[in-house]
């Protein structure tokens, strides 16, 4: 092993899986020995964990270090109950002389119920419960939906599936048939019929769709027999939770260890009639009735693809901005894809919070009054909506799980939990994975990517570690703005305004130009770390299809694209894809 934290790392991986499996053999696939002890546990019934050192990178690591830690080089290496038992011999020795079922009772006192109990079946807690369950694990996920204060809730698969991603690009996709209605007059479609979009044909489709995907994850979590719980789990101690059903019904539950994937919900202003009147995405994709004029309050990614697509069905949309647009993200992009919605209708109130919201007329909408204050001066505005849709953040599900009964530190602050760089938190036998993690990537493909390493880290022998860096994302407002590495403003902050080259482009998709519209809105750039031959440090795309644009270069950055390697990439034309970034931002010649 390379160095002393390696080492250190790759030893106590060892340790762990000798200490939570009740049979851990350490082998190799081609072993004939090998083979004779893993069938004698099978015969025995009793479930052992294999880890074949052939068939991983680390093997002759791993080997070294159980010479370390045994004396012994050679395979098979054995231990049940954390006792070194030694290669085929002693182990066969072992069992006619009946201390090898002596051993494998001595554990059954202090066993846990389960070996792994995830609380959270969203992204992040189902791919780790699904893959430790494939791994031979008895594992258990709870799920439980806490009801908005408007009363919704959802079915099996958290946020992404019932009120995050999906049903947000199935409602983008229907603002941009809208678009595509109107451009298909423009190459020739004829139809006289008045074109009106019908809120409750496209709310039932999007459900429909989402409950399909609900009993589809039911039935995966059979198939690997993962025991799923739809109730609220709370830590009791460190290794018992409590489980609390819709009929408050309660069970409690061992683990030897757990997976905390609770994700965040929207946060609320704490302003009077917020929680009364408004709703939140987690609210809006199930709306029973269209939710007419809108007021969105924030400016956030998902209030802007939410006004973005409320608007894009034709309703009166307007967006109240305390300071930037999308925090966080480049911000000549975000602009750009701001304006872009403005001048597509959607109104955009700068610089004023609201201060309180009052019920002018109930109904399926009612009308609303909010009155709103200036961040700079003390102008006071009033407006009248018949839906105030909340879009200032989500707050990490940790306050309520009690965590201080497992001794779990979280971050006061924000209520986020750090981990090292293997998801594990201060309490070794608990770890976090997805939005509750404090200064990851809040993406379902992360939580994915971090549930299902940490899964075969912990029962498969592996070390590969989920990779946060450099992750492609993308922000669906009505023109897509996709994005991947570092903003401009990052790029400047970590190297320096000259040691970074900026390419940029703007342009005009073949699509558009047919129906002349939005020329020369759409836009992209490159940051290049002119220390590193160029290297592509950040990617920013505005244009249409921008999520299928935009994993391309994700995987190019990945491997170290160069700014001479994109150039001699010979393009597929005709795309937005193939656009090169060709002028340094501070020459303007387009
Ligand atoms: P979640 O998916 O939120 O799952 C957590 C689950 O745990 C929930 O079901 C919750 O009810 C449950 N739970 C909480 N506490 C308990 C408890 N004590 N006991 C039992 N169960 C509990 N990401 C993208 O990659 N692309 C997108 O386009 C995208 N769009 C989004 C749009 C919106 C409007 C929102 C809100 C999010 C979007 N995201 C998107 C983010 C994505 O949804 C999240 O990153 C992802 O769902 C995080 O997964 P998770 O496993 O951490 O948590
Ligand atoms: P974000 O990105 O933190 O966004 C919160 C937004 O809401 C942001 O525009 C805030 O404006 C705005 N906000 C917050 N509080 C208020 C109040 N009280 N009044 C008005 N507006 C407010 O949160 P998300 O959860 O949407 O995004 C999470 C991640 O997605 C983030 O880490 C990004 O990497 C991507 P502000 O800019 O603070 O003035």
């Amino acid at each position: 092993v390379e160095n002393d934290t390696g080492r250190n790392e790759l030893k106590s991986r060892i340790q762990g899986l000798i200490d939570s499996n009740q049979v851990m053999v350490f082998s190799k696939s081609y072993c004939p020995y090998c083979v004779k002890v893993k069938d004698l546990f099978k015969e025995l019934n009793v479930k052992c964990n294999v880890v074949e050192l052939d068939l991983i990178e680390d093997g002759p690591n791993y080997q070294d270090l159980l010479l370390e830690m045994t004396g012994q080089k050679t395979v098979p290496n054995v231990f049940i109950n954390k006792t070194h038992i030694g290669g085929c011999d002693k182990t066969m020795q072992a069992h006619k002389d009946g201390v090898l079922q002596q051993l494998l009772e001595s554990g059954d006192n202090e066993a846990y119920e389960y070996d792994l109990i995830v609380i959270g079946g969203g992204s992040g807690g189902l791919a780790c419960s699904k893959e430790a369950a494939m791994l031979g694990k008895k594992v258990m996920v709870l799920d439980y939906v806490v009801p908005t204060p408007k009363g919704t809730t959802w079915g099996l698969g958290g946020t992404c599936v019932n009120v995050g991603c999906i049903p947000k690009k199935l409602m983008h996709q229907t603002a941009l048939l809208g678009t595509a209605m109107q451009d298909a007059r423009k190459f020739g479609w004829e139809f006289n019929e008045t074109v009106k979009h019908n809120w409750e044909t496209m709310t039932t489709a999007v459900n429909n769709y989402i409950g399909s995907l609900n009993w589809g994850y039911r039935v995966a979590l059979r198939d690997k027999n993962v025991n799923y719980v739809n109730s609220y789990a709370e830590f009791i101690e460190p290794h018992k939770i409590k489980a609390t059903n819709k009929r408050k019904k309660e069970t409690f539950h061992t683990a030897a260890k757990f997976v905390i994937a609770t994700g965040e919900r929207p946060r609320y202003l704490g302003i009077p009639g917020d929680k009364e009147y408004c709703i939140t995405s987690d609210d809006l994709f199930s709306l029973p009735y269209c939710p007419g004029k809108t007021l969105v309050i924030g400016a956030s990614y998902v209030a802007l693809e939410c006004g973005g697509f409320l608007a894009g069905i034709g309703l009166d949309v307007t967006v109240m901005v305390r300071s930037i647009l999308l925090r966080g993200f480049d911000q000549d992009m975000a602009n750009r894809a701001g304006e872009h919605m403005e001048e597509h209708g959607v109104k955009f109130i700068r610089k004023f919070v609201p201060v309180k919201v009052e019920e002018l007329e109930a109904g399926t909408p009612g009308r609303l009054k909010v009155t709103a204050k200036s961040t700079e001066t003390d102008e006071i505005i009033e407006g009248e909506y018949n839906t105030v849709l909340i879009a200032v953040g989500r707050d990490a599900c940790t306050d309520k799980i009690g965590l201080d009964k497992a001794g779990v530190k979280v971050n006061p602050k924000n209520g986020k939990i750090p981990v090292n760089d293997e998801e594990q938190t201060n309490v070794p036998h608990i770890y976090a994975v997805g939005d509750i993690l404090e200064g990851k990537w809040e993406l379902t493909p992360v939580a994915i990517q971090a549930g299902k390493l940490l899964a075969r880290r912990l029962y498969g022998g592996s070390t590969v570690k989920c990779d946060y860096i450099n992750v492609p994302t993308t922000v669906f407002t009505p023109l897509e703005y996709g994005s991947c590495g570092l903003s401009e403003e990052r790029a400047i902050e970590l190297y320096g305004q000259d040691n970074i080259d900026v390419y940029h482009s703007l342009f005009w998709p073949l699509e558009f130009t047919v129906p002349g519209r939005d020329n020369n809105r759409c836009y992209s750039k490159i940051i290049c770390n002119k220390l590193d031959s160029e290297r592509v440090i950040g990617f920013h795309y505005l244009g249409p299809n921008a999520g299928e644009v935009t994993q391309g270069f994700g995987a190019a950055i990945k491997c170290g694209v160069t700014k001479e390697q994109l150039s001699t990439t010979i393009g597929i034309h005709p795309t937005c894809a193939e656009v090169k970034q060709c002028s340094v931002t501070s020459e303007v010649f387009f």
